[in-house]
């Protein structure tokens, strides 16, 4: 087959230009946003344009099948509320390219998708949770955003669009290109990453209950302070952590809210997230352990109410050996010495795809490992080269 490279970064950048914000090439096109439903219906024209089959499923999903068999390529086209051009834009973009060439040379089939909510506005990977079996479409619809809103009420917004799900048994494998999201590619200065797993990722949210009172007048031994509460857990969680984790596991508390958030005013409220992730199942099993013990004695040393809420997990996967050594020889070809296997610290749609069939994943550098801001950037003679691994890839499995 024969890829276009201009053709896929001309419409990579045609992409960004949905929800363009920010400074340089920044992107907020949340999941069922203005933006993200205009790029949908303008990734399904190019799906039409390339003599695929263009459909939307019930959750937002968009599709361009091929006919009969075929290797499904993609990933995600929302964003994080502040995000970047390339993460998941890349590997939509990219499976487009692919899928266009292989039309234009009469074969092999290959089909694309976008999934809908990769980035979690209503839970973390959705769309393709519930693509997988793994979420109820009515669990999911019940899933809120921050200002409340439900992801049954938000898809209804393309419900004139959507037809039914997609049946996996028409794809044999599914490979996904995406930024590494990460500094190790580009300070070794290297420019592909065959991906060998993905982490597991958990995620909850805290909520500790005190005493809203007079900032001044309260005595510091009379009160019932949430965030003294908050920052307490926070506190031992870290020095609790320290002896069991290795170098690659991490953890955040990325979203707080106090209420009612004033300075003269002692928080009756403070509610946070906690996500943990590592590669060992094992280990997030003993981390949860501590998460839940350290906020039951954080609450009871301080008489604060304590409720943990919203659990998310996905185990850890390892990429389908066959796919990946198909990868690998195509970043041998493309990259000599120039490429590496290595694990993903970012959760990825072929982690919930990897319970319907084969999965894979092709890593390209990000420059100062910048991602989930505007300033995520990948300099185009890598992407490109991705490109070609994916192309070649692919004509490796199918011949
Ligand atoms: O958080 C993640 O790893 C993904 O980019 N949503
Ligand atoms: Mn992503
Ligand atoms: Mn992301």
């Amino acid at each position: 087959m024969h890829i276009q490279p201009d053709r896929f970064l001309r419409d990579l950048h045609k992409l960004r230009s949905f929800g363009a914000a920010g400074v340089g090439k920044g992107v907020v096109r949340p999941a069922f946003s203005k933006a993200d439903i205009a790029a949908r219906e303008w990734l399904m024209a190019q799906f039409e344009a390339a003599d695929l089959r263009a459909h939307m499923d019930p959750v937002g999903s968009v599709w361009g099948l091929a006919d009969g068999p075929s290797v499904l390529m993609g990933s995600h086209s929302d964003t994080q509320p502040e995000g970047g051009w390339l993460d998941g834009a890349l590997g939509v973009i990219a499976a487009l390219e692919v899928a266009r060439a292989a039309q234009e040379a009469g074969g092999p089939a290959v089909s694309v998708v976008s999934f809908q909510d990769e980035e979690g506005r209503f839970g973390g990977t959705t769309a393709s949770s519930i693509w997988a079996g793994s979420v109820s479409l009515e669990t999911a619809d019940q899933f809120a955003d921050f200002d409340g809103v439900l992801f049954g009420d938000a898809r209804q917004s393309v419900a004139d669009l959507a037809g039914d799900f997609v049946d996996p048994a028409q794809f044999n494998g599914f490979i996904e290109m995406h930024i590494e999201q990460g500094p190790w590619l580009d300070r070794a200065g290297e420019t592909i990453g065959v991906v060998s797993d993905i982490v597991g990722i958990r995620d909850l949210n805290i909520t500790f209950g005190g005493d809203q009172n007079h900032a001044g007048t309260t005595p510091m031994m009379y009160r019932r302070d949430a965030v003294q509460g908050m920052v307490d857990y926070i506190t031992q969680v870290n020095a609790a952590f320290a002896s069991i984790v290795s170098d690659s596991t991490v953890w955040t508390n990325g979203h707080v809210s106090v209420h009612p958030n004033a300075s003269s005013i002692v928080p009756g409220q403070a509610r946070f997230s906690m996500q943990w992730r590592d590669r060992d199942a094992g280990l997030l099993d003993r981390m949860e352990a501590i998460i839940r013990e350290t906020a039951r004695t954080v609450a009871a040393t301080r008489d604060l109410e304590v409720e943990i809420s919203d659990y998310w997990a996905l185990a850890p996967v390892e990429m389908d050996a066959r796919l990946k050594a198909a990868l690998a020889d195509a970043a041998a070809l493309v990259a000599p010495s120039k490429w590496r296997e290595m694990p993903s610290g970012a959760l990825h749609d072929a982690t919930c795809v990897a319970a319907l069939m084969p999965v894979a994943m092709v890593f390209v550098p990000s420059i100062n490992g910048i991602s989930h801001a505007f300033g995520e950037d990948t300099n185009e003679d890598d992407l490109v080269a991705g490109l070609k691994v994916l192309a070649s890839a692919v004509t490796r499995l199918t011949n």
